[in-house]
């Protein structure tokens, strides 16, 4: 109750009742279906190149579908787990070690609980070894009821660490459509791999076509490996609405964390990247993930949100839409449908006390007087920024409760 007072509080929202918010409940009993796409970014959504759309598939969903093109990562050492974490959770990872390894052994208040005492069946799916990021530990902790990994996917196909997306989805499909012919709804939490950094593809897979200054690139790499992960996924949304799952499911698609770090690549890949987003590769570029939710019947309308908003408030506002109000759980993040204003924080890829309010990025350097602002429309730097001094104060306090409450629960 304590932690609950204090963070809203800090998080300075304004809950409505139940019923008057928007959305709520309205994809009540339908499957819930997340994909976590490796190092997608956001700016290969909408990117033509040499004629071509990077994500055709991808572009086309968003027409019918929720999208919120600036969704700060926030992810920390634990990289992509630490992106399963958050998102199962709504709580910050730690700040200097990957949470799967330091609290595998704890038991996480999270979406799968709750979609388990709603009789969901929860799942998720990885192709690589259940191992790598202790995630035999971190899935048994956030309460899945079945993992699927490793060896379940087999030994075809494999690109790079593990078997393919496509071996992931063609695999993953008969369980979902065990799940319903069992009249059971079912969360399935899928999680890419091949889009994973050096982004290499087998020849007979790159189908896309690019300017020969791109070629032997690993900005050229990174483009052929998002459009076959928009392919694949596109593949797949066509295989749920062959099986009659689609039209009873809440589809949502996230990337994970950056691929292209402009302090880990190349000056060529710097400047390929700056040549495609017509400005010069910026810190908001490579921190924003998409996040896109398409609920047939419910979102067609389309709808682009273009507040702030960061991977902490997927769970929230995905619950909404479920029926599933997070009044009495922890959580960090918010409920995007419901609320405007936004205040997120990032660590360990960022310094310590890193924020995004609904006007700025503010990155402290020793603190906050001698820190960097920047303009979140523009990234120009703010010369005076000292009446944000409170969202410091309010994020480093934010944070400081999602460890401390992390350190209170209790072990599975
Ligand atoms: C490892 C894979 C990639 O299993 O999910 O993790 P990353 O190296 O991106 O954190």
């Amino acid at each position: 109750a304590e932690f609950k007072e204090e963070i809203r509080e800090l998080k300075k929202l304004e809950f409505l009742p139940v019923a008057e918010r928007k959305f709520f409940g309205d994809a009540r009993g339908r499957n819930l279906i997340i994909i976590q796409v490796e190092s997608m970014q956001s700016f290969p959504i909408g990117l033509e190149v040499g004629g071509q759309e990077v994500m055709p598939h991808l572009n086309n969903m968003l027409g019918g579908s929720f999208y919120f093109p600036d969704t700060a990562q926030q992810t920390g050492p634990g990289n992509t787990s630490d992106a399963e974490f958050i998102v199962n959770t709504s709580l910050y990872p730690l700040a200097f070690n990957p949470t799967s390894q330091t609290y595998g052994n704890k038991k996480f208040p999270s979406l799968p609980r709750l979609l388990n005492n709603l009789d969901y069946s929860t799942m998720t799916f990885h192709a690589d070894d259940v191992e790598f990021w202790n995630r035999d530990e971190l899935y048994p902790a956030l309460g899945f009821s079945e993992y699927y990994h490793g060896q379940f996917f087999g030994e075809e196909d494999v690109i790079g660490i593990g078997p393919s997306d496509e071996v992931m989805f063609q695999k993953a499909l008969p369980v979902l459509q065990e799940q319903t012919a069992q009249g059971k709804a079912f969360y399935a939490h899928l999680v890419g791999l091949t889009s994973h950094h050096p982004f290499k593809l087998p020849a007979d897979k790159k189908e896309l076509q690019l300017p020969a200054h791109f070629d032997n690139s690993l900005t050229g790499d990174y483009l052929i490996s998002m459009h076959y992960t928009d392919r694949v996924i596109h593949d797949f949304i066509e295989q749920l609405k062959a099986e009659g799952i689609y039209d009873n499911s809440v589809i949502a698609i996230y990337g994970d964390h950056f691929g292209l770090q402009q302090s880990a690549i190349s000056e060529n890949d710097v400047d390929l990247v700056s040549e495609l987003l017509g400005h010069e590769y910026k810190t908001l570029d490579r921190l924003n993930v998409p996040f896109v939710v398409h609920a047939p019947g419910i979102t067609d309308q389309g709808e682009t949100f273009e507040g702030t908003s960061g991977q902490l408030d997927i769970m929230p506002t995905l619950a909404n839409m479920l029926g599933i109000p997070l009044d009495d759980q922890i959580i960090f993040g918010q409920d995007l449908l419901n609320h405007d204003s936004n205040l997120l924080g990032a660590r360990y890829y960022m310094p310590a006390g890193s924020f995004w309010n609904d006007e700025i990025l503010f990155m402290p350097e020793k603190g906050f007087e001698d820190g960097n602002a920047y303009d979140l429309e523009t990234e120009a730097p703010l010369e005076d920024f000292s009446r944000f001094k409170e969202d410091y104060d309010r994020i480093l306090k934010l944070e400081s409760l999602s460890d401390a409450y992390l350190e209170s629960l209790p072990e599975r």
